[in-house]
């Protein structure tokens, strides 16, 4: 499976093609559209997230609720766009009235500078800003609600939630007391910070209010879970194609992520062996298992059957509506940077970009690994697949 996205932040559209997704499996633009609202509703957000309604359209793939096999095009309209409707106008030359707006002083921490100089855009870093806006994670999320309509008819579920916002930092001993993904699900979403418990919401949501009235940003860390991944996905036997290192490029790759871990992760480097390894058991009801899960479903880059567990590092929103010390790109002069509207937080849209990509991994790995033209035929395999491993 494979997928591109396009669309620039207060363009027309969003787009995204899927290739690759087995005929036969059902889903509806209101399986999508629900995955696209977790992303839109968070505390800390900001204004653009009252303009939009994200809603997705079925442009190819997909007859009568089922996937046909061919490439899927997801499209989402951007209702901003409106009041953006000249200056970011695909087919009309550049006029006085249609360039205003123009970004030229870069924001630290934004692609805006390096990506204005790699690509010439030496008259207006909204060439930059327009693509690097995090808006294209839009189309990240509807790629991932497919994946995950997929994965549910594999018995796979995958859920991304809040593990601190700033200082404020949720208590993980809840989790101790969840039996499973739905439950888990069901608690983290009824918080509008996405978190675990109570006081971390009320703790998260005064860390955000406090940056928001000092002009500042924050950021956090995301957790996903994913349950149900059969032991043997990926490979040891070549760098490229062990899945915690696609997955680690996924979670990096989502705008302002700035770290990964696995499990107990960069805790680890600071145990002995005997505390970090997950020692094996076997059952007959089970077959081979683990008492723990201290290396977050992975080992020799391929998933062990146990739960996978990764974390990622959002730095804190770059746009300071309180700015920091920048260049204009045309006089050379010293100046505060430019000033975009903006989110304070955006931890808790990150945890579903995170629990999607997480999703689509997964997806691709099953993908790669077993005929994927149709799905039931693709679960009879998998089916097959999980009592040969639960007999070794
Ligand atoms: C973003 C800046 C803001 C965010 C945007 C990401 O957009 P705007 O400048 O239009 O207010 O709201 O995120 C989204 C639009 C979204 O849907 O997530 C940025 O600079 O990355």
């Amino acid at each position: 499976m494979k997928y591109m996205t396009a669309g620039e932040s207060h363009g027309p559209e969003e787009i995204a093609i899927i290739e690759g997704i087995p005929a036969g499996l059902q889903v509806s633009e209101a399986d999508i559209n629900q995955e696209l609202a977790r992303r839109q509703h968070g505390y800390g957000r900001g204004q653009r997230q009252v303009i939009e309604t994200d809603t997705v359209k079925f442009l190819s793939g997909i007859r009568h609720q089922k996937t046909l096999g061919s490439p899927i095009t997801l499209n989402v309209h951007n209702d901003d766009h409106n009041h953006w409707a000249s200056i970011m106008a695909p087919n009309d030359v550049e006029t006085p009235e249609n360039s205003v707006r123009k970004v030229m002083r870069p924001r630290p921490g934004h692609a805006d500078l390096v990506g204005g100089m790699k690509y010439r855009h030496f008259k207006d870093l909204r060439n930059v800003l327009e693509r690097s806006s995090a808006r294209e994670t839009v189309m990240r999320v509807a790629v991932g609600a497919l994946s995950k309509k997929l994965l549910k008819e594999l018995d796979i579920d995958v859920h991304g939630f809040v593990l601190n916002i700033g200082p404020a930092k949720t208590d993980l001993s809840k989790l101790a007391t969840i039996k499973n993904l739905e439950e888990l699900r069901t608690t983290t979403e009824s918080f509008a910070t996405r978190t675990l418990d109570e006081k971390a919401d009320q703790a998260m949501k005064q860390v955000i209010d406090s940056a928001k009235a000092k002009g500042n940003t924050v950021g956090g860390t995301v957790q996903v879970f994913a349950t149900g991944v059969p032991a043997g996905l990926g490979s040891y036997v070549t760098a490229d194609d062990k899945l915690d290192a696609k997955i680690a490029r996924a979670i990096v790759g989502i705008n302002a992520f700035k770290g990964v871990d696995f499990g107990g992760g960069f805790d680890n480097a600071e145990k002995f062996g005997s505390e970090v390894m997950d020692e094996i058991y076997w059952s007959q009801e089970r077959g081979f298992y683990r008492s723990s899960d201290n290396l977050g479903g992975f080992e020799g880059g391929m998933t062990t059957g146990e739960m996978i567990a990764v974390r990622g590092v959002v730095k804190p929103i770059p746009t300071l509506y309180r700015p920091m010390h920048s260049v204009d790109i045309d006089t050379h002069q010293d100046h505060p940077a430019s000033i975009e509207r903006s989110d304070t937080t955006a931890v808790t849209a990150a945890a579903v970009i995170a629990e999607s990509m997480v999703a689509i991994e997964i997806a691709k790995a099953i993908l790669d690994k077993f005929d994927c033209d149709n799905l039931d035929r693709l679960k009879e395999q998998l089916k097959n697949y999980r009592q040969e491993i639960k007999q070794f």
